[in-house]
């Protein structure tokens, strides 16, 4: 779990340059999934406050006061009373789903994932309609919509679309023409995080042979994830991310058995507190989750907490909200993403995710440090060697294969 109400964070990121990002910055049969624990334990239920009139649609339900102080709009629509959400670990700081249930009378269910495949096969085995929000990445998007598991988005329930950055509305190469399936949450990159407490000698410029160093056998951890972790013994082999070719996912299986006895363990969640606490180090996790270890570990103007994407580049994501074709509650979830799009809430969590904003009304509220620094928001030429994850089709069989097999060695 990250820290909260940071007093010193403007000089946090004043002084992150050192952080920096390095360069610095259909799912056939769909296997891949693992929890390492962050799948279930952190489901959480509230009860909503429903107040104000009930005499008509619209907005009628919930909080008015509490839509003001937020700049929350009215809808003109009629919300169901509960919805399911099914969102990624630790993606919002505590408060915000109440903040949510408040202003529009709606209870919240929220159960977590750690990986899209996680939350893909949960809904294949058990139909979309166990939730009506999810947050797939880029790709996943692309896959499940192909699957039939989504819904085509009706953006006049969304009247805050426009808070998006042009580019976040344009560039959605994996949202399937024509119409909108999704609308982009938070972004980031996945990269390498050291904690120099425990591994003084690490600096960068590094390969991803950092990661394959036996000097650090039992105190590294990978991302437990199909895509990630795969596309990162890829990148070490100099190929794309999204190669289809048979042999080059082969030769990135055997990296990767290679790698095993190496490494603590393949994990997703609390790689802030793995960092922080000095349990591993180095550390393949995304780059929110580096930025919440180093401010964790701030005194006296600096932090042990380093992070870069290795030189031969790493993947740049973007997560996302999603209806699911079988949802209950549509409505509810049209106003969960009306309220994440909201600018002062999607501030409120960039400022404690340390994800970069896809919003461009919201950066008003985003610490100005944060918008600055090139380590959370990548400059061009750091995104030139980023690449994101694409939805490779049938070629999806060979990642699965492989990663069971990476699983059972
Ligand atoms: C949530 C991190 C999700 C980022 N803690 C992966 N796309």
């Amino acid at each position: 779990m990250k820290r909260e109400n940071t007093s010193n964070r403007r000089t946090f990121l004043k002084t992150t340059g050192a952080l920096g990002v390095g360069m610095t910055v259909g799912l056939a049969g769909c296997t891949g999934g693992g929890n390492d624990g962050g799948g279930t334990d952190g489901t959480t239920t509230s009860e909503a406050t429903t107040t104000g009139t009930t005499d008509g649609g619209g907005s009628s339900k919930g909080d008015a006061a509490v839509r003001e102080k937020w700049g929350l709009p009215e809808l003109d629509y009629e919300v169901e009373d509960e919805i399911n959400v099914f969102q990624w670990t630790d993606y919002w700081p505590s408060g915000t789903v109440e903040i949510f249930e408040q202003a529009y009378g709606v209870t919240a269910n929220v159960s977590n994932y750690a990986s899209n495949e996680e939350m893909f096969n949960k809904l294949k085995a058990g139909g979309t309609g166990q939730f009506d929000l999810i947050f797939p990445s880029d790709y996943m998007v692309n896959i499940m919509q192909d699957q039939g598991f989504l819904q085509q988005l009706d953006l006049s329930k969304v009247p805050n679309f426009d808070n998006l950055e042009q580019r976040w509305i344009d560039e959605a190469p994996y949202d399937p023409d024509p119409g909108r399936w999704s609308v982009p949450y938070q972004w980031g990159t996945s990269g390498v995080g050291w904690n120099a407490e425990m591994t003084p000698d690490i600096e960068y410029p590094f390969s991803w042979d950092v990661m394959w160093d036996e000097q650090y056998e039992g105190q590294m951890t990978m991302l437990n994830d199909m895509r990630e972790t795969i596309g990162a013994a890829l990148k070490r082999l100099g190929y794309s991310i999204n190669t289809t070719d048979e042999a080059k996912i082969e030769e990135a299986k055997q990296l990767l058995i290679e790698q095993k006895p190496l490494l603590q363990t393949y994990s997703s969640v609390s790689r802030d507190a793995a960092l922080q606490n000095q349990q591993a180090s180095p550390v393949h996790l995304w780059s929110g989750d580096a930025f919440s270890a180093y401010w964790a570990t701030y005194e006296d103007g600096s932090s042990p907490i380093g992070y870069r994407v290795p030189t031969e580049g790493d993947v740049v994501w973007v997560d996302t909200g999603a209806i699911t074709k079988e949802a209950a509650n549509p409505n509810a979830a049209y106003a969960f993403i009306t309220f994440f799009l909201n600018a002062k809430i999607n501030a409120k969590i960039s400022n404690y995710v340390y994800y970069p904003t896809p919003n461009k009304a919201a950066k008003e509220y985003v610490d100005d440090a944060a918008l600055n620094n090139p380590a959370i928001y990548p400059p061009d030429d750091v995104m030139k060697k980023l690449e994101f994850i694409k939805n490779v089709g049938q070629a999806t069989t060979y990642y699965s294969k492989a990663w069971t097999e990476i699983q059972n060695a």
